[in-house]
């Protein structure tokens, strides 16, 4: 294999054969796995790196915060952002690029026609529609204008966050943009949708990474979101998790039950009716750096019926009420929490009748615990 292509970042200073090489192959297949990947992408990817055959990609802007970028950016160990740029040729990106003006624009415009049918169009932020959308213009366009001429010669369009999603928070009531996502502005196109606010960078990646190596789409659901990332819900990962199933709940923010880590099912979380993997993949790789982890209610960013419509503190429904796969249950001592006050009991009495049922018994349970306080909890 020729590695003369590779970044010198990749290589490394003192011994560009080997080792870096096996290090930027142990961090693909780290990648991969968290996606859903197999291992064998990884060497593809290693490959396609190596040959030089980057496919090029056209980052667009329109109305957001651009977290979804920083949060690209924020990746520290094992360098997402790098493993994405590298294997891309960014070929524009109002953010990262030094350029401005009349000399970014045009280079926008070469793109097109020089890599027509083969570029990757990503899209931050949502698109305003209301007044013939001139609330977003860049270069003298409006932000429908440039979507729908740089999406119709791509080879793959991908939504990032929640505004390009499916609105986001420019498009929350009385959206006075008219903004609107990109699957509701190319109606009939295949748009691949990464919502959350912001996305999660491994998200991209794992899209990216197959795209840019299996020249194929991972499985999507019916809102275009990747299966990978978003077939389960929050809560049905999460470290919390024990205590929801054990009835113990945050009260109230900065109590004693909040400082224990207990559940914020009862303070607003989302998590029952949100499908991500931020409980699986934090962001920034760093441990516990995803709401519910640093203490907040998850408010539902990745869903369009949730997300900056439902009060952040509401409750809402339970979803899919499955035992947690990864976590032991904490403080689970013998004959104190029985089978029915488990996410099992969901299963054993039938799908969801079963779960709210022993949803309901959870949290009148609770409810008891706290009209006479003097009895011993569990
Ligand atoms: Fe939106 Fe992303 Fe939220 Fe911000 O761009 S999803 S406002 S984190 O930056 O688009
Ligand atoms: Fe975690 Fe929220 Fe579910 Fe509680 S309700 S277990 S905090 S996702
Ligand atoms: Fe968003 Fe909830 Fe994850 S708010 S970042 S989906 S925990």
């Amino acid at each position: 294999m020729d590695y003369t292509h590779w970044p010198d970042r990749l290589l490394g200073e003192k011994d560009p054969s080997g080792v870096s090489r096996r290090v930027f192959l142990k961090v693909c297949t780290a990648a991969a796995a968290a996606v859903g990947l197999p291992a064998s992408a990884a060497e593809k990817m290693a490959e396609k790196v190596a040959s030089g055959k980057k496919p090029p990609v056209i980052w667009l802007h329109f109305q957001e915060c651009t977290g979804c970028t920083e949060s690209l950016l924020r990746t520290s160990h094992p360098g997402v952002a790098e493993l994405i740029l590298d294997l891309v040729s960014l070929e524009y990106h109002e953010t990262l690029f030094a350029a401005a003006g009349k000399q970014i624009e045009e280079a926008l415009h070469e793109s097109i026609r020089d890599n027509a049918g083969k570029y990757i169009c990503v899209v931050e932020g949502a698109i305003p529609t209301k007044d013939d959308g001139v609330f977003c213009q860049v270069g003298g366009r409006t932000a429908v204008d440039i979507l729908e001429d740089v999406a119709s010669k791509a080879g793959l369009v991908v939504a990032i966050g929640s505004c390009a999603s499916f609105g986001g928070v420019a498009a929350a009531e009385p959206n006075p943009t008219g903004a609107k996502g990109v699957p509701q502005i190319l109606v009939g196109k295949p748009v691949v949708a990464l919502p959350g606010c912001p996305a999660n960078p491994y998200n991209l990646l794992g899209t990216v990474l197959q795209y840019a190596t299996l020249g194929t789409l991972p499985a999507v659901d019916d809102k275009g979101r990747p299966r990978f990332a978003y077939a389960r819900t929050i809560h049905e990962d999460c470290e919390r998790r024990p205590h929801f199933d054990a009835g113990r709940f945050v009260q109230k923010f900065g109590d004693e039950s909040h400082r224990l880590g207990y559940c914020l099912y009862k303070v607003g979380c989302k998590g029952p009716a949100t499908h991500a993997n931020c409980s699986l993949v934090p962001f920034g790789e760093v441990g516990d750096s995803w709401p519910v982890g640093l203490g907040h209610p998850c408010i539902g960013c990745t869903e369009q019926k949730v997300a900056f419509r439902v009060p952040m503190f509401s409750t809402v429904d339970v979803e899919r009420l499955t035992p947690p796969g990864t976590y032991a249950p904490i403080f689970a001592e013998q004959g104190k929490i029985t089978p029915l006050a488990t996410g099992v009991a969901g299963l054993v009495v039938g799908g969801l009748v079963g779960a709210g049922l022993t949803l309901g018994k959870k949290l009148s349970a609770e409810a008891k615990r706290e009209e006479h306080p003097e009895e011993k909890q569990p």
